[in-house]
């Protein structure tokens, strides 16, 4: 009789489990430049664990047709009153898009397109985010615990860093007052 094997990943809430896990872990000091005020930056431990992403790459990057996996864990940490972020990414193939979704925690999605028009959505357990190709995305902890979310995108997208490195989002996000505030930067660096 032929039995069913057992899957090689498994997730409970916010935990992904299985031997072929990769583990990847962003210190603040890996967020230069992301933040508007760099002397707050600067002032605060750039060793402090600023987020981290559990990965199932089930296929080799840059295969086509195949899928990745994964659940990102951001800590509630401010930055000169802004939220933390997420380095942020375009896909290097822009004609990919991606599934974002809540699992524990608040946060937001910041979406920009390629000339610089920005749109948020509010993320929270459950929800459910379609980012389609050629969007540049980030998502933002907006609570003040761990906000937690997952992601799932083709193994052929690839990540573009550099233009948000170079330009950054045109829209940020400040903790005022308990309550999140989103301004619009004008120069954009
Ligand atoms: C999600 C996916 C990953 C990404 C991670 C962290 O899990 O989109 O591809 O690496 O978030 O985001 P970033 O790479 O922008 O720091
Ligand atoms: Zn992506």
């Amino acid at each position: 009789m032929m039995k069913p094997g057992l899957p090689e990943v498994f997730f409970i809430k916010d935990m992904l489990i299985g031997e072929k896990v990769v583990k990847t872990q962003r210190n603040l000091g890996a967020l230069k430049s992301v933040f508007a005020d760099q002397e707050a930056f600067d002032s605060m431990d750039q060793e402090q664990l600023a987020y981290e992403v559990y990965s199932y790459l089930p296929v080799e990057e840059g295969t086509d047709g195949g899928l990745f996996f994964g659940i990102t864990c951001m800590y509630p940490i401010k930055v000169g009153g802004e939220y933390l972020m997420t380095k942020g990414h375009f896909h290097a193939n822009r004609d990919t898009a991606e599934f974002y979704w809540g699992i524990e925690g608040e946060g937001m999605l910041l979406l920009m397109d390629e000339e610089g028009k920005c749109r948020l959505e509010k993320v929270f357990p459950g929800s459910l985010h379609y980012i389609g190709g050629c969007l540049a995305h980030r998502m933002i902890n907006t609570c003040n615990r761990v906000f937690s979310f997952g992601a799932c995108w083709p193994s052929d997208a690839g990540h573009d860093y550099g233009s948000i490195e170079r330009e950054g989002f045109s829209v940020r996000v400040y903790e005022e007052d308990g309550h999140p505030v989103v301004k619009k930067v004008i120069d954009i660096e």
